[in-house]
């Protein structure tokens, strides 16, 4: 009942090569790094840009992770874009430069590349969510990264311990081998005792909002989030929904989600962030498969939102007016 695969949308292969562009365009600006490998062994890839690409210099560090969920083949196409603007932009756009100069960008364009592969490779797409590991005792495939994350893992409702579902948390924290492989990366950006990477944005499809933590409890305020900082998550996913009209709002109010990325991120590293669910709004516009004559519009359709974080990089607390 699924369309076959869109070939305007971007293979894992594809996106080897065209990482292999952009570095080879601008080799000063654009370094990549393969940081592990997925279940099946495929590369996972961080492209790194910045002014003097590879060397680790004081800036504010912002990553932005792409396709937790196979399915969500936007999300590649957003990374893509990014890589592009950021490189292409650099000296003849003003602001990029700026923003080019000033930060560590850290793109991982596909942290589950054998669920992406995996829903491209038959004469229709697969409707798959999960990574392609095997589960003991059952022909069940796969876990939902994005529940998989080592904060207050499987605590409230928000996951499933049937390795059967979509939202399979796994048989513990960090178990799926692309969760482990982009935690022990974000961990390796503390340097000095201070983690480097400041802001992040989990792209997602499909119902174009903006959420931020935490997903696993209803209560804005919590422990390990005070007001200032849910208020600065609040104000920073406002200001960038002003500028794509997404519907800003916190994750849980979308439904409760225990081992997310944003709640680890969070939780556990202190790095503001979000999760991006990008076009469409409803399924009847496509859900996770709209055409690729949308890819343009949908991704160019967020440069300003993501300027905007990148912009309040260097503190994101000054939105409401705090120095830290
Ligand atoms: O359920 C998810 O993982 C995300 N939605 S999706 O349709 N792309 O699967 C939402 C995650 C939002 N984040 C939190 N609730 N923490
Ligand atoms: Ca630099
Ligand atoms: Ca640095
Ligand atoms: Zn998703």
């Amino acid at each position: 009942t699924f369309a076959a695969p869109d070939p305007g949308y971007t293979d894992y292969a594809e996106l080897l090569d065209l990482v292999d562009k952009v570095v080879a365009d601008h080799p000063d600006l654009a370094a990549p790094s393969v940081i592990g490998t997925s279940h099946e062994g495929r590369d996972i890839v961080a492209v790194k840009i910045s002014d003097n690409a590879a060397a680790d210099e004081d800036e504010p560090e912002v990553l932005f992770t792409h396709a937790q969920h196979a399915r969500e083949h936007l999300t590649v196409e957003m990374a893509v874009y990014l890589m592009d603007l950021l490189t292409d932009g650099y000296g003849t756009d003003e602001r990029i430069t700026g923003l080019v100069d000033g930060r560590e960008i850290w793109i991982v364009p596909n942290v589950n590349p054998d669920g992406s592969e995996y829903d491209m490779a038959g004469s229709a797409w697969r409707d798959w969510r999960k990574n392609r590991q095997p589960n003991a005792g059952t022909s069940a495939v796969g876990t939902d990264l994005n529940r998989n994350w080592d904060y207050e893992w499987g605590c409230c409702g928000g996951s499933s311990g049937n390795p059967s579902s979509i939202t399979y948390r796994g048989p513990a924290p960090e178990s799926a081998p692309e969760v482990r492989v982009i935690a022990d990366f974000v961990r390796s950006r503390v340097v000095g005792g201070e983690q480097q990477i400041t802001a992040a944005i989990d792209f997602h499809t499909y119902s174009e909002l903006i959420l931020w933590p935490f997903g696993h409890t209803y209560s804005d305020v919590t422990d390990g989030m005070t007001r200032e900082e849910y208020d600065t998550h609040a104000a920073l996913g406002a200001h960038m929904a002003d500028a794509n009209g997404y519907t800003p709002q916190q994750s849980s109010d979308l439904y409760v989600t225990d081992g997310s990325i944003n709640d680890w991120l969070w939780g556990d590293q202190r790095i503001v962030n979000f999760t991006y669910e990008m076009y469409p709004r409803s399924a009847w516009e496509g859900g996770f498969y709209p055409p690729s004559s949308v890819i343009d519009r949908e991704t160019e359709r967020n440069r300003e939102a993501v300027l905007r974080l990148l912009d309040y990089a260097d503190c994101p607390y000054r939105i409401i007016g705090e120095e830290e």
